[in-house]
């Protein structure tokens, strides 16, 4: 049957067609939602027989945009347009995809499937055969129209996978309730840490210019199950909640919304004087509690389904309760009590330090520890996955599971601020995870800090680039998060899982190209360790932009945001006691956690110089000194960029395409050089305290120490600060 609708698809399907001969270049805008024709001559046939055609009730923005994925996925993976049957009466074709929920859809309610929907509560979805009318098929079937959404594209994951549909018995509930990005995007475009071009939200021309991008963002988004998204950067202009930027805010919260995504706003604690025109922001001040009232009833009538606030207050100048004498409970609650009639929710940010003498990483937890129970029901605490900030690698924080009256958020950053930008290749789901998987020992042994959390959120790498991320890979991360964050708490090595169908779907199904990328990526994070910040080394980065070595500096204006404050080098040793005999920092966890750290025979080598000083010539559990060790880390990560380069060199001829085979390349160019210079600078830098040689026979610095301390960067991303030195008058 030809009718208007087969008759566009067939036109499209035959310009597809013809997109080959005109070479569609890879220039990553796509992601990992490419749908290009399966090539496997018995996959495709196997596919085709299953899939006859598409029974969809689209009775809704959002079953609407999950039946376009499926019939655009399907269409483009299968090399042949997909009908899609709306009619409720049409009798079922054997080989019909149904899909939607019993209520949209009668041969769905049909089923009878209630007991296993039951579960499945609102995002939750199935994929299974049926047997209905004496036909056979495949149903994607869920409680809610979203849950529909999610199921549309994990069954299109599946196709894009390559894996097989005969025995199908899929049930998928996400673990967390919020898998939220948050977007550090400043209103004028520039994106705090972000290294991959301008925000994605052009402010300047919504509400009525609304780019096709915004679309496809929310579908990348929903295609890995992220539900919220807050738009704009926690050192929030207080301009966000003027009405003509709420509208702005409205204009993206209306294309997000069929997507499942809800909208929600960083908040400057000042905004009632800054926008008010009160002469105080006190949180318990009646004027300034009625300003919120009002201000959070107007977000709802330009956004219905507002998800709430995100707040930085008391942190690095960002103002908060505290500047009123008031608590961080004090501030959250006054917030709280303006969105609870709407069912927003506040999501306090616990990312505090005062630039007091207390040992940096401690002070969260003193802060937010004694307010436990202090916070309203809609308060949750968002914590960052350490107690630093964002490093290679950290302990987990010890606020998780630290206060069981709150719920928690898990705070990671996709962007790599402190982990190469978007230069460096760097996949991040082992880092996720390893904070997932920490034992807490909150209820003793067995809590990990995934049964601790009821959300989480990601600092987002996303910008205006035309691959969204800056790096290819990098995309990776972006999706890795949300694939996390939606199986959390699934015991299996999610890591490896998450990359190995990132690859299929981004690059390519060849079974070389799949075990070669893999291999990489699951390498990366520990390769970057190794040659940043190694056996539990920290914030020695470039002062303010964070990129490149500098663990000499000692200029800024706070200890806690010097290099040598986190190092501790000595003449005697490295790395900065935590224990009893320093800052007791380990106290603050449970008594279970503790034992793994504290002492300094035990404690695993890839967190020693977090939690102890350690002698030049104490032996680690390698067998080798401190000082060979460093010197073996820092030569490793060096090698181990070389082997990745050596990987992807070997690719070529295997089936990358060109474009980003060749930007990989320069890209990887980078990170060895980097690499490198990381290694000669800190190892020079740390032997002026070791006085021991490097290894013999291994490659020397090719510049001195005083070169590398004297390397300025100018106009790092990410930052407003240009790194030149303001000596004459502005
Ligand atoms: O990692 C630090 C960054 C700041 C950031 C801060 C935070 C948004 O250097 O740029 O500010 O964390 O998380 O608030």
């Amino acid at each position: 049957m030809i009718n208007n609708r087969n008759l566009v698809l067939l036109t499209l399907f035959l310009w597809a067609g013809l997109l080959p001969s005109i070479s569609r270049a890879e220039d990553g805008y796509r992601l990992w939602l490419r749908y290009d024709r399966i090539i496997d001559p018995q996959l495709l046939q196997q596919y085709r027989a299953a899939i006859h055609d598409l029974y969809f009730n689209t009775t809704s923005a959002t079953l609407h945009a999950a039946s376009d994925e499926l019939t655009t996925g399907l269409s483009g993976l299968l090399g042949q347009p997909v009908e899609e049957i709306h009619s409720e009466s049409a009798a079922i074709n054997e080989g019909a995809l149904l899909v939607g929920t019993p209520a949209s859809s009668a041969p769905i309610a049909r089923l009878h499937w209630d007991s296993a929907l039951t579960p499945l509560g609102k995002e939750g979805f199935l994929i299974r055969h049926y047997t209905l009318d004496g036909q056979h098929g495949i149903a994607i079937v869920a409680n809610t129209d979203v849950g529909v959404l999610y199921g549309a594209f994990h069954f299109l994951r599946l196709l894009q996978t390559h894996q097989s549909l005969r025995s199908l018995d899929i049930t998928s509930i996400p673990a967390l309730q919020y898998r939220v990005l948050d977007h550090w995007d400043n209103l004028n475009r520039t994106v705090e840490r972000g290294y991959a071009g301008l925000s994605i939200f052009d402010w300047w021309t919504l509400p009525l210019y609304k780019d096709s991008r915004y679309t496809d963002y929310a579908r990348a988004n929903a295609s890995v199950g992220i539900n919220g998204s807050v738009l704009n950067s926690v050192n929030a202009s207080p301009i966000i909640l003027t009405p003509a930027w709420l509208s702005k805010a409205a204009a993206l919260a209306d294309i997000f919304r069929p997507y499942g995504i809800r909208v929600y706003l960083s908040v400057n604690f000042s905004s009632p004087m800054s926008i008010g025109g009160l002469p105080t922001a006190d949180p318990l001040d009646p004027a300034v509690q009625a300003w919120w009232k009002k201000k959070v009833d107007e977000i709802y009538s330009y956004i219905p389904d507002f998800g709430g606030f995100l707040v930085k207050a008391n942190s690095e100048g960002q103002p908060g309760p505290q500047n009123y004498g008031r608590s961080h409970a004090d501030g959250a609650n006054a917030l709280a009590d303006a969105l609870a009639p709407h069912h927003g929710i506040v999501i306090w940010r616990a990312f505090v330090y005062s630039g007091s003498s207390e040992d940096r990483v401690k002070q969260a937890y003193d802060e937010f520890k004694p307010l436990d129970g202090k916070f309203r029901d809609n308060v949750l605490l968002q914590v960052k996955n350490g107690p630093l900030d964002f490093q290679p690698r950290e302990p987990f924080s010890p606020l998780f599971g630290a206060v069981p009256k709150m719920p928690l958020m898990l705070e990671v950053q996709i962007t790599q601020e402190y982990l190469g930008f978007s230069n460096h290749l760097v996949y991040l789901a082992p880092l996720f995870e390893e904070c997932l998987n920490a034992d807490t020992y909150a209820k003793g042994k067995g809590t990990p800090v995934s049964a601790t959390i009821t959300g989480m959120a990601g600092v987002a790498n996303i910008g205006n680039d035309i691959n969204w991320c800056g790096h290819p890979f990098a995309q990776a991360n972006w999706y890795a998060f949300g694939r996390l964050a939606w199986c959390a708490t699934s015991p299996t090595d999610r890591s490896a899982a998450i990359a190995d169908e990132w690859i299929r779907q981004t690059f390519s199904n060849n079974p070389g190209i799949v075990d070669t990328l893999k291999k990489m990526m699951l390498a990366s994070r520990e390769i970057a360790v190794d040659y940043m910040t190694p056996l539990g080394l920290a914030h020695i980065m470039g002062y303010s932009h964070h990129y490149g070595p500098a663990p000499w500096y000692d200029k800024a204006s706070r200890a806690d945001w010097n290099p040598v404050y986190f190092h501790r080098a000595d003449s005697a040793g490295l790395g900065f006691d935590r224990t009893v005999t320093g800052s007791n920092a380990l106290e603050q966890y449970a008594p279970g956690a503790r034992t793994l750290w504290a002492d300094k025979k035990d404690c695993p080598d890839n967190a020693v110089l977090w939690w102890h000083h350690v002698g030049w010539n104490d032996r680690l559990h390698s067998g080798r000194t401190l000082w060979e060790e460093l010197c073996h880390k820092y030569y490793t990560g060096v090698d181990s960029v070389r082997w990745m380069q050596k990987c992807w060199d070997a690719l070529q001829p295997r089936g990358i395409d060109a474009e980003r085979w060749q930007q990989v390349k320069m890209l990887l160019g980078i990170q060895q050089q980097d690499a490198v210079w990381w290694r000669n600078a800190c190892l020079l830098y740390f032997q002026t305290f070791s006085r021991q040689p490097l290894p013999a026979g291994a490659e020397q610095p090719d510049h001195t120490l005083a070169y590398y301390e004297n390397l300025q960067l100018y106009y790092a991303p990410g930052t407003a600060n240009s790194g030149i030195p303001q000596t004459t008058n502005p």
